[in-house]
């Protein structure tokens, strides 16, 4: 099996990928999409996903190429065929809270605040910038809240597990976007400690900066 993932080195659900596949130490080829000059909305590219979007995995077995999108679909792939070191560690109560909280991400933040809702809401960067302060803090506050029940090293225990993975990208953007992470201070110390991983620290957009 060869493994190709078209990412662009920015976005943060393509570092969630990176991340995952350098913990589980999964050999793949990594193709740039330039989202700023519209790579993600070619035709060649949108036969591969028609959401316009990174990451995207192909997966070539015997010749064949097939295609895998959203970032929580290839990690739970991942973790199917490589479920060592497990991203979803614990009993069925444990693997729902990480699910839980990756989600606070995924499905909370990430897509109200991506580039282009937030441009399709105004294309004044001041307005955008605040917008996107808004979302961001509105769901890192509950997952402040929920964390401080589950949290030790990481976010759910001392083990990096799928939730991380969604919320340090994420506060990386939230840094780009001038939001003090001290305001919430169990996700400060959490971003701290992940980003000081050498696996978080190889898949950091740094990393992948053309
Ligand atoms: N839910 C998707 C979100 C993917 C997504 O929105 N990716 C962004 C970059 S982080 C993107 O490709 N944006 C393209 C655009 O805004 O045109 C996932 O987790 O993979």
């Amino acid at each position: 099996m060869k493994l190709k993932l078209y990412h662009y080195w920015r976005s943060s659900a393509s570092w969630r990928v990176r991340w995952a596949f350098a913990i589980k130490k999964i050999a793949c080829e990594f193709v740039s999409i330039n989202l700023l000059e519209g790579e993600q909305k070619r035709p060649e590219y949108l036969e591969r996903n028609p959401n316009g979007t990174v990451p995207v995995l192909e997966i070539v077995e015997k010749g064949k190429s097939r295609f895998l999108s959203e970032s929580m679909a290839i990690m739970e792939w991942a973790e199917e065929l490589f479920p060592k070191p497990s991203l979803l560690p614990g009993d069925a109560y444990q693997k729902g809270v990480i699910r839980q909280l990756a989600e606070v991400i995924n499905s909370g933040i990430h897509p109200v605040q991506n580039l282009r809702v937030r441009k399709f809401y105004s294309q004044n960067e001041e307005k955008q910038k605040e917008w996107a302060t808004h979302w961001i803090c509105a769901g890192f506050s509950a997952y402040e809240k929920w964390m401080r029940q589950t949290a030790g090293r990481f976010s759910v225990g001392d083990q990096i597990t799928m939730a991380d993975l969604c919320l340090i990208p994420q506060c990386y953007n939230a840094k780009r976007a001038d939001i003090a992470l001290e305001t919430f201070p169990t996700i400060a110390k959490i971003y701290a400690a992940a980003i000081a991983t050498p696996e978080c620290k190889a898949a950091s957009p740094e990393k992948f900066q053309p």
